[in-house]
Protein backbone atom coordinates (compact mmCIF):
# COMPACT_ATOMS: atom_id res chain seq x y z
CA UNK A 1 0.00 0.00 0.00
CA UNK A 2 2.70 2.27 0.85
CA UNK A 3 4.85 1.50 -1.77
CA UNK A 4 1.55 2.44 -3.91
CA UNK A 5 1.14 5.29 -2.19
CA UNK A 6 4.70 6.59 -2.98
CA UNK A 7 4.29 5.96 -6.46
CA UNK A 8 1.56 7.58 -7.03
CA UNK A 9 2.55 10.87 -5.42
CA UNK A 10 5.64 10.38 -7.59
CA UNK A 11 3.82 9.86 -10.30
CA UNK A 12 2.13 12.75 -9.94
CA UNK A 13 4.64 15.11 -8.89
CA UNK A 14 6.55 14.41 -12.48
CA UNK A 15 4.05 16.56 -14.47
CA UNK A 16 1.48 18.98 -13.91
CA UNK A 17 -1.87 17.22 -15.04
CA UNK A 18 -4.02 19.42 -17.69
CA UNK A 19 -8.18 20.06 -16.99
CA UNK A 20 -9.53 17.43 -19.14
CA UNK A 21 -11.75 18.33 -22.28
CA UNK A 22 -15.54 16.91 -22.39
CA UNK A 23 -18.13 17.75 -24.66
CA UNK A 24 -21.53 18.93 -22.91
CA UNK A 25 -24.54 19.84 -24.86
CA UNK A 26 -22.55 21.50 -28.15
CA UNK A 27 -19.41 22.96 -26.71
CA UNK A 28 -16.45 21.48 -25.43
CA UNK A 29 -14.98 22.31 -21.62
CA UNK A 30 -12.32 21.87 -19.63
CA UNK A 31 -13.20 19.86 -16.48
CA UNK A 32 -12.09 23.43 -14.58
CA UNK A 33 -15.09 24.62 -16.14
CA UNK A 34 -13.93 26.88 -18.78
CA UNK A 35 -15.39 26.66 -22.53
CA UNK A 36 -12.57 25.38 -24.80
CA UNK A 37 -11.65 26.02 -28.26
CA UNK A 38 -9.10 24.39 -30.30
CA UNK A 39 -6.22 25.84 -31.75
CA UNK A 40 -5.15 22.96 -33.23
CA UNK A 41 -2.50 21.33 -35.60
CA UNK A 42 -2.84 18.11 -37.70
CA UNK A 43 0.49 16.66 -36.94
CA UNK A 44 1.77 13.04 -38.74
CA UNK A 45 5.22 13.28 -39.93
CA UNK A 46 5.50 9.66 -41.33
CA UNK A 47 3.16 7.04 -41.58
CA UNK A 48 4.13 5.87 -38.55
CA UNK A 49 3.12 7.13 -35.24
CA UNK A 50 4.68 10.15 -34.58
CA UNK A 51 3.55 9.93 -30.50
CA UNK A 52 6.53 7.27 -30.16
CA UNK A 53 9.46 9.81 -30.50
CA UNK A 54 10.15 11.29 -27.58
CA UNK A 55 12.49 14.38 -28.09
CA UNK A 56 10.88 14.95 -31.69
CA UNK A 57 7.76 15.84 -30.02
CA UNK A 58 9.59 17.91 -27.72
CA UNK A 59 11.42 20.09 -30.02
CA UNK A 60 7.33 20.29 -32.08
CA UNK A 61 5.58 20.25 -29.17
CA UNK A 62 7.83 23.62 -28.14
CA UNK A 63 7.36 25.53 -31.34
CA UNK A 64 3.91 24.82 -31.53
CA UNK A 65 3.74 26.29 -27.90
CA UNK A 66 5.12 29.13 -29.72
CA UNK A 67 2.70 29.57 -32.13
CA UNK A 68 -0.05 29.22 -30.08
CA UNK A 69 -1.20 25.90 -30.28
CA UNK A 70 -3.50 23.70 -27.78
CA UNK A 71 -4.24 20.63 -29.69
CA UNK A 72 -2.88 18.02 -32.44
CA UNK A 73 -5.01 15.58 -34.63
CA UNK A 74 -2.61 12.45 -35.07
CA UNK A 75 -3.77 10.22 -38.04
CA UNK A 76 -1.91 6.98 -37.22
CA UNK A 77 -0.89 5.52 -33.97
CA UNK A 78 0.46 2.18 -32.60
CA UNK A 79 -1.63 1.34 -29.76
CA UNK A 80 1.49 -1.01 -28.67
CA UNK A 81 4.12 1.88 -28.68
CA UNK A 82 5.35 4.13 -25.59
CA UNK A 83 3.73 7.35 -25.91
CA UNK A 84 4.32 8.43 -22.41
CA UNK A 85 7.49 10.81 -23.69
CA UNK A 86 5.49 12.48 -26.34
CA UNK A 87 2.18 12.66 -24.42
CA UNK A 88 4.20 14.42 -21.47
CA UNK A 89 5.80 17.00 -24.15
CA UNK A 90 2.33 18.00 -25.35
CA UNK A 91 0.94 17.76 -22.23
CA UNK A 92 3.98 20.22 -20.80
CA UNK A 93 3.33 22.82 -23.47
CA UNK A 94 -0.17 23.10 -22.68
CA UNK A 95 -1.33 21.22 -25.69
CA UNK A 96 -4.21 18.22 -26.22
CA UNK A 97 -4.25 14.93 -28.74
CA UNK A 98 -6.86 14.31 -30.87
CA UNK A 99 -6.72 10.64 -32.10
CA UNK A 100 -7.89 8.80 -35.19
CA UNK A 101 -8.34 5.20 -33.91
CA UNK A 102 -8.69 3.63 -37.23
CA UNK A 103 -6.00 2.47 -39.29
CA UNK A 104 -4.74 1.43 -43.40
CA UNK A 105 -6.33 -1.40 -42.66
CA UNK A 106 -8.88 -1.00 -40.24
CA UNK A 107 -11.04 1.93 -41.43
CA UNK A 108 -14.58 1.61 -42.82
CA UNK A 109 -14.38 1.23 -46.43
CA UNK A 110 -17.05 3.82 -48.16
CA UNK A 111 -18.29 1.14 -50.37
CA UNK A 112 -18.53 -2.04 -48.79
CA UNK A 113 -18.50 -0.96 -44.89
CA UNK A 114 -18.48 -3.52 -42.33
CA UNK A 115 -18.36 -2.95 -38.48
CA UNK A 116 -16.52 -6.79 -37.61
CA UNK A 117 -14.69 -7.64 -34.44
CA UNK A 118 -11.07 -7.27 -36.29
CA UNK A 119 -11.95 -3.25 -36.58
CA UNK A 120 -13.59 -3.09 -32.81
CA UNK A 121 -10.51 -4.79 -31.13
CA UNK A 122 -7.92 -2.33 -32.89
CA UNK A 123 -10.14 0.95 -32.46
CA UNK A 124 -10.23 -0.19 -28.76
CA UNK A 125 -6.64 -0.87 -28.15
CA UNK A 126 -6.16 2.64 -29.28
CA UNK A 127 -7.73 4.11 -26.49
CA UNK A 128 -6.65 1.38 -23.97
CA UNK A 129 -3.66 3.22 -24.60
CA UNK A 130 -4.65 6.31 -24.72
CA UNK A 131 -7.03 6.65 -22.06
CA UNK A 132 -5.05 7.17 -19.17
CA UNK A 133 -3.53 10.31 -20.29
CA UNK A 134 -5.14 13.50 -19.17
CA UNK A 135 -4.03 16.04 -22.62
CA UNK A 136 -6.08 13.31 -24.85
CA UNK A 137 -9.14 15.28 -25.95
CA UNK A 138 -10.77 12.64 -28.07
CA UNK A 139 -11.14 10.19 -30.66
CA UNK A 140 -12.09 10.11 -34.39
CA UNK A 141 -13.79 6.35 -35.59
CA UNK A 142 -13.23 8.05 -39.24
CA UNK A 143 -11.42 10.39 -41.55
CA UNK A 144 -13.46 11.19 -44.78
CA UNK A 145 -14.74 7.88 -45.03
CA UNK A 146 -17.90 9.25 -47.21
CA UNK A 147 -17.21 10.97 -50.10
CA UNK A 148 -20.18 10.36 -52.23
CA UNK A 149 -23.75 9.97 -51.82
CA UNK A 150 -23.82 6.10 -52.57
CA UNK A 151 -20.72 6.08 -50.01
CA UNK A 152 -24.14 7.31 -47.53
CA UNK A 153 -24.46 3.80 -46.94
CA UNK A 154 -21.59 3.81 -44.75
CA UNK A 155 -22.68 6.28 -42.39
CA UNK A 156 -24.50 4.05 -39.96
CA UNK A 157 -21.09 1.76 -39.96
CA UNK A 158 -19.58 4.90 -38.53
CA UNK A 159 -22.16 5.46 -36.16
CA UNK A 160 -22.27 1.80 -34.58
CA UNK A 161 -18.57 2.19 -34.43
CA UNK A 162 -19.08 5.14 -32.44
CA UNK A 163 -21.88 3.55 -30.13
CA UNK A 164 -19.40 0.44 -29.05
CA UNK A 165 -16.24 2.67 -28.58
CA UNK A 166 -18.33 4.81 -26.48
CA UNK A 167 -19.69 1.74 -24.71
CA UNK A 168 -16.28 0.18 -24.09
CA UNK A 169 -15.02 3.19 -22.61
CA UNK A 170 -17.97 3.27 -20.79
CA UNK A 171 -17.48 -0.34 -19.54
CA UNK A 172 -14.09 0.25 -18.93
CA UNK A 173 -14.51 2.79 -16.50
CA UNK A 174 -12.60 5.35 -18.68
CA UNK A 175 -13.21 9.18 -18.51
CA UNK A 176 -15.63 10.30 -20.80
CA UNK A 177 -13.31 11.24 -23.48
CA UNK A 178 -15.26 12.40 -26.30
CA UNK A 179 -15.95 9.71 -29.47
CA UNK A 180 -16.62 11.85 -32.68
CA UNK A 181 -15.89 11.26 -36.76
CA UNK A 182 -13.99 14.12 -39.22
CA UNK A 183 -16.49 14.18 -42.05
CA UNK A 184 -15.04 15.92 -45.93
CA UNK A 185 -16.75 18.81 -46.63
CA UNK A 186 -18.69 17.41 -49.66
CA UNK A 187 -21.92 20.46 -50.04
CA UNK A 188 -24.42 17.62 -50.95
CA UNK A 189 -23.24 15.42 -48.54
CA UNK A 190 -22.91 17.23 -45.32
CA UNK A 191 -25.85 18.61 -43.86
CA UNK A 192 -27.60 14.78 -44.11
CA UNK A 193 -24.53 12.78 -42.53
CA UNK A 194 -24.07 15.71 -40.05
CA UNK A 195 -27.24 15.70 -38.56
CA UNK A 196 -27.52 11.83 -39.17
CA UNK A 197 -24.28 11.32 -36.74
CA UNK A 198 -26.35 13.03 -33.91
CA UNK A 199 -30.03 12.30 -34.55
CA UNK A 200 -31.95 9.87 -32.52
CA UNK A 201 -33.20 9.89 -29.27
CA UNK A 202 -30.33 7.63 -27.72
CA UNK A 203 -27.44 9.55 -27.35
CA UNK A 204 -25.89 6.45 -26.71
CA UNK A 205 -25.79 5.77 -30.09
CA UNK A 206 -24.89 8.99 -31.72
CA UNK A 207 -21.76 10.76 -31.74
CA UNK A 208 -20.26 12.83 -28.96
CA UNK A 209 -18.95 15.40 -31.86
CA UNK A 210 -18.71 16.09 -34.85
CA UNK A 211 -15.87 17.63 -37.15
CA UNK A 212 -15.18 19.06 -40.59
CA UNK A 213 -12.06 19.02 -43.11
CA UNK A 214 -13.11 22.23 -45.14
CA UNK A 215 -11.08 24.01 -47.50
CA UNK A 216 -13.55 26.31 -48.29
CA UNK A 217 -12.02 29.69 -47.11
CA UNK A 218 -8.65 30.77 -49.49
CA UNK A 219 -7.00 33.74 -49.92
CA UNK A 220 -8.96 37.15 -49.46
CA UNK A 221 -12.08 36.00 -48.73
CA UNK A 222 -15.20 36.61 -45.96
CA UNK A 223 -17.33 35.09 -43.70
CA UNK A 224 -20.09 35.25 -46.56
CA UNK A 225 -17.65 34.60 -49.69
CA UNK A 226 -16.02 31.88 -48.18
CA UNK A 227 -19.12 30.01 -47.94
CA UNK A 228 -18.58 29.88 -44.26
CA UNK A 229 -22.20 31.52 -43.73
CA UNK A 230 -23.64 28.33 -44.72
CA UNK A 231 -21.68 26.17 -42.39
CA UNK A 232 -22.53 28.38 -39.36
CA UNK A 233 -26.05 27.82 -41.15
CA UNK A 234 -26.12 24.73 -40.52
CA UNK A 235 -24.73 24.54 -37.14
CA UNK A 236 -26.30 26.91 -35.37
CA UNK A 237 -29.04 24.56 -33.40
CA UNK A 238 -26.57 21.38 -33.55
CA UNK A 239 -26.94 19.63 -30.07
CA UNK A 240 -23.00 18.35 -30.28
CA UNK A 241 -20.36 20.28 -30.80
CA UNK A 242 -18.57 21.06 -34.15
CA UNK A 243 -15.16 22.01 -34.95
CA UNK A 244 -13.41 22.01 -38.13
CA UNK A 245 -11.17 19.42 -38.23
CA UNK A 246 -9.14 20.40 -40.82
CA UNK A 247 -8.90 23.69 -42.33
CA UNK A 248 -5.88 26.23 -43.93
CA UNK A 249 -6.99 26.38 -48.13
CA UNK A 250 -3.06 27.41 -49.32
CA UNK A 251 -3.96 28.35 -53.12
CA UNK A 252 -3.02 31.56 -53.38
CA UNK A 253 -0.17 31.94 -51.11
CA UNK A 254 0.42 33.03 -48.97
CA UNK A 255 -1.87 31.37 -46.60
CA UNK A 256 -3.30 33.97 -44.26
CA UNK A 257 -5.48 32.03 -41.88
CA UNK A 258 -7.79 34.86 -41.87
CA UNK A 259 -10.76 32.40 -41.76
CA UNK A 260 -9.46 31.98 -38.33
CA UNK A 261 -11.03 34.96 -37.39
CA UNK A 262 -14.31 33.97 -38.38
CA UNK A 263 -14.28 30.75 -36.47
CA UNK A 264 -12.96 32.15 -33.15
CA UNK A 265 -14.65 35.22 -33.42
CA UNK A 266 -18.44 36.31 -32.81
CA UNK A 267 -19.70 35.22 -36.34
CA UNK A 268 -19.23 31.23 -35.50
CA UNK A 269 -17.64 30.90 -31.99
CA UNK A 270 -21.47 30.58 -30.80
CA UNK A 271 -21.51 27.64 -32.21
CA UNK A 272 -18.06 26.05 -33.30
CA UNK A 273 -15.41 25.04 -31.20
CA UNK A 274 -12.37 25.56 -32.97
CA UNK A 275 -10.37 24.87 -35.61
CA UNK A 276 -7.20 22.12 -36.56
CA UNK A 277 -4.68 23.49 -39.32
CA UNK A 278 -3.46 20.96 -41.70
CA UNK A 279 -0.69 20.55 -41.37
CA UNK A 280 2.51 20.84 -39.16
CA UNK A 281 5.37 19.55 -41.19
CA UNK A 282 5.66 20.16 -44.94
CA UNK A 283 5.99 18.20 -47.56
CA UNK A 284 4.56 17.69 -51.34
CA UNK A 285 0.95 18.71 -50.78
CA UNK A 286 2.72 22.44 -50.04
CA UNK A 287 0.60 22.39 -46.67
CA UNK A 288 3.46 23.17 -44.16
CA UNK A 289 3.98 25.49 -41.12
CA UNK A 290 7.33 23.65 -40.59
CA UNK A 291 10.31 22.50 -42.35
CA UNK A 292 12.80 20.20 -41.12
CA UNK A 293 15.26 20.98 -43.41
CA UNK A 294 16.05 21.64 -47.13
CA UNK A 295 14.68 18.88 -49.61
CA UNK A 296 16.35 15.78 -48.85
CA UNK A 297 17.63 12.59 -51.36
CA UNK A 298 15.33 9.98 -51.56
CA UNK A 299 17.99 8.45 -49.67
CA UNK A 300 18.07 9.90 -46.62
CA UNK A 301 17.63 8.33 -43.55
CA UNK A 302 15.46 10.71 -42.48
CA UNK A 303 13.47 11.62 -45.32
CA UNK A 304 10.29 10.15 -47.10
CA UNK A 305 9.55 11.07 -50.56
CA UNK A 306 11.84 13.71 -50.94
CA UNK A 307 11.28 15.74 -47.36
CA UNK A 308 13.19 15.47 -44.07
CA UNK A 309 10.68 14.54 -41.25
CA UNK A 310 12.42 15.10 -37.92
CA UNK A 311 14.86 17.21 -36.57
CA UNK A 312 14.33 20.51 -35.47
CA UNK A 313 11.52 22.32 -36.90
CA UNK A 314 11.62 25.57 -38.44
CA UNK A 315 8.97 28.00 -39.45
CA UNK A 316 7.51 28.82 -42.87
CA UNK A 317 7.24 32.31 -43.81
CA UNK A 318 5.17 33.92 -43.59
CA UNK A 319 2.39 31.08 -43.22
CA UNK A 320 3.65 30.39 -39.53
CA UNK A 321 3.61 34.01 -37.88
CA UNK A 322 0.22 34.68 -40.06
CA UNK A 323 -1.48 32.14 -38.16
CA UNK A 324 0.18 33.12 -34.75
CA UNK A 325 -0.73 37.01 -34.94
CA UNK A 326 -4.15 35.66 -35.45
CA UNK A 327 -4.50 32.75 -32.45
CA UNK A 328 -2.74 35.53 -30.33
CA UNK A 329 -5.49 37.69 -30.92
CA UNK A 330 -8.47 35.01 -30.69
CA UNK A 331 -9.53 34.31 -26.91
CA UNK A 332 -12.80 33.71 -26.95
CA UNK A 333 -14.14 33.22 -23.61
CA UNK A 334 -17.33 31.09 -24.45
CA UNK A 335 -19.51 30.63 -21.96
CA UNK A 336 -18.74 28.54 -18.27
CA UNK A 337 -19.61 25.01 -17.68
CA UNK A 338 -21.97 25.69 -15.13
CA UNK A 339 -23.91 28.55 -16.73
CA UNK A 340 -24.65 26.54 -19.53
CA UNK A 341 -28.11 25.10 -20.15
CA UNK A 342 -27.49 23.23 -23.47
CA UNK A 343 -31.60 23.39 -25.13
CA UNK A 344 -30.99 22.07 -28.48
CA UNK A 345 -32.33 19.10 -29.39
CA UNK A 346 -31.07 15.80 -31.77
CA UNK A 347 -31.60 17.05 -35.25
CA UNK A 348 -34.09 14.89 -36.94
CA UNK A 349 -32.60 11.73 -39.12
CA UNK A 350 -32.28 12.48 -42.65
CA UNK A 351 -34.80 11.04 -45.04
CA UNK A 352 -33.49 8.79 -48.06
CA UNK A 353 -33.19 10.68 -51.09
CA UNK A 354 -32.23 8.83 -53.77
CA UNK A 355 -28.59 9.41 -55.27
CA UNK A 356 -27.65 11.27 -52.25
CA UNK A 357 -28.61 9.54 -49.02
CA UNK A 358 -29.52 6.01 -49.14
CA UNK A 359 -30.25 5.53 -45.12
CA UNK A 360 -33.92 5.29 -44.46
CA UNK A 361 -34.07 7.75 -41.52
CA UNK A 362 -33.13 6.57 -38.02
CA UNK A 363 -32.49 2.73 -39.40
CA UNK A 364 -30.67 0.39 -36.33
CA UNK A 365 -27.84 0.59 -36.63
CA UNK A 366 -25.47 -2.46 -37.51
CA UNK A 367 -23.80 -4.66 -34.70
CA UNK A 368 -21.10 -6.75 -34.62
CA UNK A 369 -21.53 -10.00 -36.00
CA UNK A 370 -24.97 -9.00 -37.17
CA UNK A 371 -26.46 -11.22 -39.44
CA UNK A 372 -27.38 -9.23 -42.93
CA UNK A 373 -29.95 -6.82 -42.30
CA UNK A 374 -32.55 -6.65 -45.82
CA UNK A 375 -34.06 -3.60 -45.13
CA UNK A 376 -32.80 -0.27 -44.37
CA UNK A 377 -36.18 1.09 -43.99
CA UNK A 378 -37.69 -1.26 -41.20
CA UNK A 379 -37.26 1.54 -38.38
CA UNK A 380 -39.92 2.37 -36.78
CA UNK A 381 -38.44 4.95 -34.43
CA UNK A 382 -37.67 7.82 -37.31
CA UNK A 383 -40.17 10.15 -38.68
CA UNK A 384 -38.35 11.45 -41.68
CA UNK A 385 -38.24 7.90 -42.96
CA UNK A 386 -39.37 7.39 -46.38
CA UNK A 387 -38.89 4.48 -48.99
CA UNK A 388 -35.11 2.95 -48.51
CA UNK A 389 -36.77 -0.02 -50.03
CA UNK A 390 -34.27 -3.08 -50.08
CA UNK A 391 -33.26 -6.28 -51.50
CA UNK A 392 -29.65 -7.03 -51.80
CA UNK A 393 -27.64 -10.15 -51.12
CA UNK A 394 -24.81 -9.43 -48.61
CA UNK A 395 -22.15 -12.15 -50.13
CA UNK A 396 -22.15 -10.52 -53.07
CA UNK A 397 -21.36 -6.92 -51.37
CA UNK A 398 -18.61 -8.57 -49.71
CA UNK A 399 -17.18 -9.92 -52.51
CA UNK A 400 -15.00 -8.17 -54.81
CA UNK A 401 -14.62 -5.37 -52.58
CA UNK A 402 -12.97 -2.58 -54.66
CA UNK A 403 -10.84 -0.51 -52.73
CA UNK A 404 -12.08 2.20 -51.42
CA UNK A 405 -12.47 5.60 -53.18
CA UNK A 406 -9.04 7.70 -54.26
CA UNK A 407 -10.63 11.12 -52.25
CA UNK A 408 -10.36 8.50 -49.00
CA UNK A 409 -7.35 7.03 -49.92
CA UNK A 410 -4.69 8.11 -46.88
CA UNK A 411 -1.97 10.42 -48.57
CA UNK A 412 1.65 10.10 -47.93
CA UNK A 413 1.65 11.23 -44.06
CA UNK A 414 -1.82 8.88 -43.62
CA UNK A 415 -4.28 11.76 -43.87
CA UNK A 416 -6.96 11.32 -47.11
CA UNK A 417 -6.57 13.89 -49.84
CA UNK A 418 -8.31 16.20 -48.02
CA UNK A 419 -8.17 19.12 -50.56
CA UNK A 420 -8.81 17.37 -53.75
CA UNK A 421 -11.68 15.51 -51.85
CA UNK A 422 -13.35 18.49 -51.57
CA UNK A 423 -13.37 18.53 -55.25
CA UNK A 424 -14.64 14.87 -55.57
CA UNK A 425 -17.99 14.04 -56.82
CA UNK A 426 -21.20 14.93 -55.02
CA UNK A 427 -22.65 12.11 -56.31
CA UNK A 428 -22.08 9.14 -58.60
CA UNK A 429 -25.74 9.67 -60.38
CA UNK A 430 -25.80 5.85 -59.62
CA UNK A 431 -28.88 4.37 -58.25
CA UNK A 432 -27.90 2.62 -55.07
CA UNK A 433 -30.01 0.24 -53.04
CA UNK A 434 -30.23 1.59 -49.46
CA UNK A 435 -28.51 -1.68 -47.86
CA UNK A 436 -26.75 -2.86 -44.90
CA UNK A 437 -23.81 -4.79 -46.02
CA UNK A 438 -22.80 -6.50 -42.20
CA UNK A 439 -20.18 -8.94 -41.80
CA UNK A 440 -22.25 -12.29 -41.40
CA UNK A 441 -19.68 -13.41 -39.06
CA UNK A 442 -20.36 -14.43 -35.58
CA UNK A 443 -18.14 -12.93 -32.88
C1 LIG B 1 -13.13 -6.65 -40.94
O1 LIG B 1 -13.14 -5.66 -41.94
C2 LIG B 1 -11.88 -5.29 -42.42
C3 LIG B 1 -12.04 -4.11 -43.32
O2 LIG B 1 -13.07 -4.31 -44.24
C4 LIG B 1 -11.24 -6.51 -43.10
O3 LIG B 1 -9.96 -6.16 -43.56
C5 LIG B 1 -11.15 -7.64 -42.10
O4 LIG B 1 -10.68 -8.79 -42.74
C6 LIG B 1 -12.51 -7.91 -41.50
N1 LIG B 1 -12.36 -8.87 -40.42
C7 LIG B 1 -13.17 -9.89 -40.27
C8 LIG B 1 -12.93 -10.75 -39.08
O5 LIG B 1 -14.08 -10.11 -41.07
C1 LIG C 1 -29.59 3.20 -26.24
O1 LIG C 1 -28.59 2.59 -27.04
C2 LIG C 1 -27.78 1.67 -26.33
C3 LIG C 1 -26.67 1.24 -27.29
O2 LIG C 1 -27.21 0.74 -28.48
C4 LIG C 1 -28.64 0.51 -25.87
O3 LIG C 1 -27.86 -0.40 -25.13
C5 LIG C 1 -29.76 1.06 -24.99
O4 LIG C 1 -30.64 0.02 -24.64
C6 LIG C 1 -30.53 2.13 -25.73
N1 LIG C 1 -31.52 2.74 -24.81
C7 LIG C 1 -32.78 2.84 -25.13
C8 LIG C 1 -33.64 3.53 -24.11
O5 LIG C 1 -33.24 2.39 -26.16
C1 LIG D 1 -27.93 23.83 -44.44
O1 LIG D 1 -27.79 25.18 -44.86
C2 LIG D 1 -28.29 25.43 -46.16
C3 LIG D 1 -27.97 26.86 -46.48
O2 LIG D 1 -28.54 27.70 -45.54
C4 LIG D 1 -29.77 25.17 -46.21
O3 LIG D 1 -30.26 25.36 -47.52
C5 LIG D 1 -30.03 23.74 -45.79
O4 LIG D 1 -31.40 23.52 -45.71
C6 LIG D 1 -29.39 23.44 -44.45
N1 LIG D 1 -29.55 22.02 -44.23
C7 LIG D 1 -29.79 21.50 -43.04
C8 LIG D 1 -29.98 20.02 -43.03
O5 LIG D 1 -29.84 22.16 -42.04
C1 LIG E 1 -2.68 38.04 -40.43
C2 LIG E 1 -1.31 38.28 -40.94
O1 LIG E 1 -0.37 38.25 -40.21
N1 LIG E 1 -1.23 38.46 -42.25
C3 LIG E 1 0.05 38.66 -42.94
C4 LIG E 1 0.42 37.37 -43.67
O2 LIG E 1 1.56 37.57 -44.44
C5 LIG E 1 1.51 38.58 -45.41
C6 LIG E 1 2.79 38.57 -46.19
O3 LIG E 1 3.88 38.74 -45.33
C7 LIG E 1 1.22 39.93 -44.73
O4 LIG E 1 1.08 40.91 -45.71
C8 LIG E 1 -0.04 39.80 -43.90
O5 LIG E 1 -0.26 41.00 -43.19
Amino acid sequence: MLKTALFGLAAATQAIALATIQAKGSKLFTSDGNQFYIKGIAYQLTEDDPLAQGDQCKLDATLMKTLGANSIRVYHVDPTADHDACMSAFSDAGIYAWIDVDTFSTYILPDNPEWNETMYDAYASVIDAFHNYDNVAGFYVGNEVLTTGASSIAAPYVKAAARDMKAYRDSKGYRSIPVGYSAADIADLRPNLQNYLACGSNSSESLDFFALNAYEWCGQSDFETSGYTFLQQNASDYNIPIYFSETGCNTPKPRTFDDQAAILGSDMADSWSGAIIYEWIQEANDYGLISYGPSAAATATNAVGGYTRSGTPTPISPDFDNLSNHWKTLTPSGVSMSAYNPSASAPSCPAFTSGNWLVSGNVPLPTLGDAFKASGSSSGSSSGTSSGTVSASPSSSRAGTGGSSASAAPSSTGEAAAATSSAAAMRNGVPVIAQWAVWLGGR
